[in-house]
């Protein structure tokens, strides 16, 4: 009787499971780390768009060398440590506010990838750029 009852349990868990990834949240994370849909351009300056909250939205972004470029941090009720964003390379750290946008100019993007962490270094993000 006990071992039927767990074997009822843990089919329960895997349709579970697998209605979850179904719904498409699976998909989702998949598809976003890698995309140049948040790269757009403003009157000139090529603008990333990050959404932070427990994480970096998309993890890498794809951008073009050799433009004035702002990362755009979203905020959204974001009280983890990723409120606070660090590029070591150019020597920025910056805090952001819980809500809201926070343009960060990082300049011309040289060839390459642009590395930026939350304040503790555990997230990350990435712009790599190409001409
Ligand atoms: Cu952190």
């Amino acid at each position: 009787m006990k071992s039927a009852l767990a074997g009822f349990a843990i089919v329960i868990v895997l349709a579970l499971g697998a209605w979850v990834l179904l719904r498409g949240d699976g998909a989702k994370v998949q598809a976003s780390p890698t995309s140049g849909a948040n790269v757009t351009m403003e009157n000139g300056t090529q603008v990333v768009r990050i959404k932070v909250k427990g994480g970096y939205q998309p993890g890498m972004s794809e951008a073009k060398t050799g433009i004035p470029t702002v990362l755009r941090f979203e905020t959204n009720g974001t009280f983890d440590c990723t409120s606070t964003i660090r590029i070591p390379s150019l020597g920025i750290t910056q805090s952001l506010p819980s809500s809201g946008t926070t343009d960060v100019a990082v300049g011309d993007l040289k060839p390459g990838t642009l590395q930026g962490t939350c304040g503790m270094g555990m997230y990350r993000f990435s712009v790599q750029s190409k001409s």
